[in-house]
């Protein structure tokens, strides 16, 4: 079959670009340095699949990310709100976001521009409504998906009065009762685990490398492990474990033995420190309290959910949040997750759509940073900022450099990854100037924050120069602002 062959060419492609960036320095800090292989990942919310078959090649492979997590591509309720993409009503890869066909041009695109692809993988459960007809025309009611599923397929928890989940202490609520009214799949049958199994093997046939599981926190850790153990063993696993305190019944700890996990806590931590202008060092230690391990984890600032909700930095902060996610891209604790949506006041509000109900879609040339203000649909468009390439190259010689304790004065915060690259930060309006000790070697050095990747150009600097001299690095941080100077990065 041409699917498999494809998925071949996909890893044949991985396995050479890992090659050449797998060469890594024998002889201490101050050898020539090489950027180590990208890891980070960017959430492209509600992004068609022509537009990130645009991005992958235009921005997102050159700025160096190694994946895209792609809102979810199954067929789901009609409705103009973004979150009809969470009530699938069948497998069929025809959605708001665009057709089968160009799911797959899509994913060959992505692997082209040396980006893997990343599903939103929507298992725990079907739709929330009565019944209806979804958006490629199949017709279904509550528990009942013809040539899929039918009431059998589902739990009926008999635990709450409308079935749905009440009590977060209770483990067999949070996994067999309904998220908001959201039928719920009976993942312990093996029917519906290889139902499941075989939607995810297909979207990996078309050269997908792994998934968001969605709601994994509301399936047993054992069907996720045993959905999982039908895939093939370099799958890539990311599971959504939302981290809800010590009183639940269900932790992330448990699903770590699968994949990754998003590590909530991360940014619970990091970005009231960055809204409130005090920065300090977390724990360096690993893992961090209340964190999984690091190698375990993937972290964000935001993403579509908690934009929506818990988070304290998101796009509307602009400069503030662009200085979250380059210390978030700057730490040497998980896998980074760079979100990029769109602008809204509605919670609800899905992006531009057209009246076939399909989303219009963008892409993000020109564009170098956060706007000063938003319209309603306007693309956020992190990924083509070029701060955030810097910081991903910043990243890449950071390589596995330990993250030093903090350094700074005034209203300044910072801290080097040892030897490799420091990053400064300034959450306060006004620029302040700093002197601090760093490892770098003496000489020039160009500021990625304000000129990038590749900062260094014609002898000089697209952005700021800045010099380390017997030690030292003395630099003007610009209020709301930041400078990020690595080994890799000099005139
Ligand atoms: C997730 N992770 O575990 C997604 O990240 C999150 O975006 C999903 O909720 C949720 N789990 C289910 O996949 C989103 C919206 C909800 C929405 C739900 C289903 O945040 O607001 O619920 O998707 O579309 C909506 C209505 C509810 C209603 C429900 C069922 O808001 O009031 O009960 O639909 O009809
Ligand atoms: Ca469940």
């Amino acid at each position: 079959m041409p699917r498999a062959g494809r998925r071949r060419a996909a890893a044949a492609l991985t396995s050479v670009v890992v090659g050449v960036v797998a060469l890594s320095g024998c002889a201490g800090p101050a050898a020539s340095p090489h950027p180590a292989q990208p890891d980070a990942g960017v959430q492209l919310f509600q992004r068609p699949w022509t537009s990130i078959a645009t991005e992958c090649a235009a921005t997102i492979g050159p700025a160096g990310f190694a994946w895209v997590l792609t809102s979810p591509p199954q067929e789901h309720i009609t409705g103009s709100q973004w979150w009809t993409s969470y009530q699938p009503v069948s497998y069929t890869l025809d959605s708001k976001l665009g057709t089968a066909d160009e799911f797959a041009a899509m994913v060959d695109a992505c692997n082209a521009a040396g980006v893997k692809v990343v599903v939103d993988a929507v298992i725990n459960h079907m739709a929330g409504i009565d019944d209806g007809t979804g958006f490629a025309g199949t017709p279904f009611s509550h528990d009942d998906y013809p040539g899929l599923y039918t009431a059998a397929d589902f739990h009926h928890c008999a635990l709450t009065a409308d079935d749905d989940i009440s009590d977060y202490s209770s483990r067999e609520q949070v996994q067999t009762c309904e998220l908001s009214n959201l039928a719920d799949l009976d993942t312990s049958s093996p029917t519906v685990r290889s139902t499941i199994a075989s939607y995810l093997n297909g979207l990996l046939d078309l050269g997908v490398t792994g998934f968001r599981i969605d709601a994994a926190k509301h399936m047993a850790a054992d069907d996720v492990a045993a959905i999982v153990e039908m895939l093939p063993k370099d799958t890539m696993i990311v599971s959504e474990t939302i981290r809800g305190g010590a009183a639940e019944a269900v932790q992330p700890e448990e699903y770590t033995s699968i994949g990754r996990v998003l590590e909530f806590q991360y940014a619970r931590d990091l970005s009231p420190q960055v809204e409130g202008g005090v920065l300090s060092d977390p724990l360096l230690e690993d893992p961090r309290p209340s964190h999984v391990a690091s190698k375990d984890a993937v972290v964000f600032i935001d993403n579509h959910d908690t934009e929506r909700g818990e988070a304290s930095l998101t796009y509307r902060d602009r400069g503030r949040y662009l200085l979250a996610n380059a210390l978030m891209l700057a730490d040497d604790y998980g896998t980074p997750l760079v979100y990029s949506g769109y602008a809204f006041t509605d919670n609800d509000a899905g992006a531009p759509q057209d009246d076939t109900g399909h989303v219009i879609g963008w892409t993000c040339d020109g564009v170098t940073g956060p706007h000063d203000a938003y319209d309603d649909g306007d693309g956020v468009c992190t990924e083509a900022w070029t701060a955030v390439a810097g910081m991903l190259e910043f990243r890449a010689y950071a390589g596995d450099a330990p993250r030093l304790p903090g350094v700074g004065d005034g209203t300044v915060y910072g801290f080097e990854r040892e030897a490799r690259g420091i990053l400064l930060v300034n959450p306060s309006n006004d620029a302040d100037t700093v002197t601090v000790r760093t490892g770098l070697p003496d000489g020039e050095y160009c500021d990625v924050i304000s000129g990038g990747r590749a900062a260094a150009v014609d002898g000089g600097c697209r952005g700021t120069a800045l010099i380390v001299d017997h030690g030292e690095l003395t630099a003007a941080v610009p209020g709301i602002g930041a400078l990020a100077i690595h080994v890799g990065d000099r005139p």
